[in-house]
């Protein structure tokens, strides 16, 4: 194959996989390898220029495929289709990596597996018009039909396993003989007492069977930390079998990883659990609608990767940047949550838009000044007077700050923060520095969405005064204020996950959940949505606003 190009990937963030995660490929198509890849590096040393290109044919072929076939639902040809969108490259990287003799178990998404294994895809689509139980010949293509009853066919592929262990077509060495199964199913299956079971059966038989999970962080409107505590890959170890995270949306990678885990089981080592990390960018079937549930944390331009701040140049260009992105993201009344300086510009969209703002939420916003309470100047604090200022609990903060590695005494850490610090500056600073005041107050009276105002009662960047300043100027509005919260309320508080330090500390995440209720609907009770919103701030950076999502910030593309 091509040279490698010789760096190493960043340790991908928590909310993008995490530092065990395998990749082989930049999310922009470089050629790496990250410290997980060690071990599965080598197996594409052997695929040719002519390999790589059948790779890239299959994903553009796939995704064709699938378009065409969502169009014709839409045309009324299909009765319902479930889209591969997201996860082409972890179904042909898996696809591709299998043996002729091996067997595959699918769910109802795999198409790019089907095509890897023969099926044509004409055939997929009568399951989908109603008119056949699957249109083709399982023995034939050593793909079973597809599964709807979730997590059923890993009970079944497991059984497969024992079938072929019994036949003695496993660890005899003769590689045209020896056969694995492989088993899909999403994340959303882990939480069905099949798959438990099969790993039970699966690891006590040492069957060969390798159990491919496309975690898509969306089991339909649940959201992954609605089905575990744990990364899923971590599961297996309680089992007694090996799990792998791999990038899914890196086709080498996974294509590496499965390799490696379908040729452990035909050996005789058992079963092997791969996660692979990927994104369910569509909805989860034609007849679904994921604007109904899912939460769009946008980063502003200037933060993270993101680019474009230059074209951003004082309030009013951020506030019609947002209410633009919402436009394009068809989103329709949504409920904005802003934090601070994401409060700030929440209420600007909700007093400049304020019939197209269905509900408000403000956490801790900035945008006001009282003489009497000054705001202390963020941009001239080290990280080390960041916790105690922020946070109630400062050494909880502390760990929050820093839980995507990194240590604030060191040097290192410091020289990061300083050029992330002078990248903010130049982005934010536009709008807080040197006092956040950019004539809200004057605009807060045209805000007519029911708003809710929330405060850390310990607040001591901006002290929870403020809060009743807001109260006062937006006329349907509530303070709730939050007892042992600074003013990182939403992180220091999340209501659903007490001790959500871990999942916190990642800024840059991207798609924090669902709201339960629905952004068009009424919420159950304010304890409830405050709970929800509560909850959901905790998913996302500080000064990050839900809902609405930058467009010209590549690496959040996959959200939409
Ligand atoms: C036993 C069972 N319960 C519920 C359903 C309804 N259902 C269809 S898809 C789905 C979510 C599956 O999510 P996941 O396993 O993550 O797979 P994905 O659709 O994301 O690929 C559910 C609950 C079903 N088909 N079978
Ligand atoms: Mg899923």
């Amino acid at each position: 194959m091509s040279e490698m190009t010789d760096i190493t990937a960043p340790t991908p963030a928590v909310g993008d996989g995490g530092p065990d995660m395998v990749q082989l490929l930049t999310p922009e198509g470089q050629r790496v390898a990250n410290a997980a890849a060690a071990d599965y590096a080598h197996y594409v040393e052997d695929l040719t220029d002519e390999d790589m290109r059948g790779l890239y044919r299959d994903l553009v072929l796939i995704r064709r495929v699938d378009t065409e076939a969502t169009a014709l639902q839409r045309q009324g040809e299909l009765g319902i289709w479930a889209s591969l969108l997201g996860q082409e490259a972890a179904q042909v990287g898996s696809g591709r990596a299998m043996k002729k003799q091996d067997y595959a178990f699918p769910t109802y998404r795999e198409h790019g597996v089907a095509w890897c294994r023969g099926v044509d895809p004409l055939n997929l689509l009568g399951l989908f018009r109603g008119v056949n139980h699957g249109g083709w010949d399982p023995n034939e293509k050593n793909f079973h039909l597809y599964t709807i009853v979730i997590g059923a066919q890993t009970l079944h592929a497991t059984g497969y396993a024992m079938g072929i262990q019994r036949d003695g077509a496993v660890g005899t060495g003769d590689q045209d003989r020896d056969a694995a199964v492989i088993a899909y199913f999403g994340d959303g299956a882990t939480s069905q007492g099949d798959v438990s079971e099969s790993f039970v059966f699966a690891a006590v038989n040492n069957a060969p069977i390798v159990f491919f999970c496309q975690n898509n962080q969306w089991a339909i409107s649940e959201p992954n930390d609605r089905q575990t505590r744990i990364p899923l890959y971590q599961r297996a170890r309680g089992f007694g079998f090996p799990g792998v995270r791999v990038d899914g949306n890196d086709v080498l990678a996974v294509y590496a990883v499965t390799k490696h885990a379908l040729e452990e089981a035909r050996s005789g080592q058992g079963p092997f659990l791969v996660e692979a990390w990927t994104y369910r960018m569509g909805s989860h079937t034609t007849s679904d609608d994921p604007t109904k549930y899912r939460v769009s944390a946008p980063l502003l331009p200037g933060y993270g990767r993101s680019e474009g701040e230059e074209g951003l140049r004082d309030m009013l260009d951020v506030t019609l940047h947002a209410l633009d992105v919402m436009e394009k993201l068809k989103l329709k009344k949504p409920i904005i949550v802003g934090h601070s300086m994401g409060g700030m510009i929440a209420a600007e969209m909700a007093a400049i838009a304020h019939t197209e703002i269905g509900k408000l939420c403000l956490l801790a916003p900035a945008g006001l000044w009282l003489d009497d309470h000054p705001i202390a100047d963020i941009f001239a604090k080290l990280p080390y007077e960041l916790p105690p200022l922020l946070f109630h609990d400062a050494e909880a903060g502390r760990r929050i700050l820093t839980a995507g590695g990194g240590d604030m005494g060191d040097i290192e850490f410091l020289k990061q923060f300083l050029v992330m610090n002078a990248r903010r500056l130049g982005m934010a600073g536009k709008l807080l520095f040197p006092i956040p005041d950019r004539g809200l107050a004057g605009r807060l009276y045209r805000i007519t969405a029911k708003t809710l105002i929330v405060w850390g009662k310990k607040d001591l960047l901006i002290p929870p005064v403020y809060g009743d300043a807001f109260k006062k100027a937006i006329s349907k509005s509530k303070v709730v204020r939050i007892a042992k919260a600074g003013h990182a309320v939403g992180q220091e508080k999340p209501a659903r996950n007490k001790n959500g330090i871990p999942r916190a500390a990642d800024t840059s995440c991207t798609v924090s959940g669902s709201l339960n209720r629905p952004a068009s609907t009424k919420p159950a009770s304010r304890s409830h949505w405050l709970s929800t919103i509560m909850c959901k701030s905790s998913c996302i950076g500080p000064f990050s606003m839900v809902v609405v999502l930058p467009l010209n910030c590549p690496h959040l593309t996959p959200s939409m």
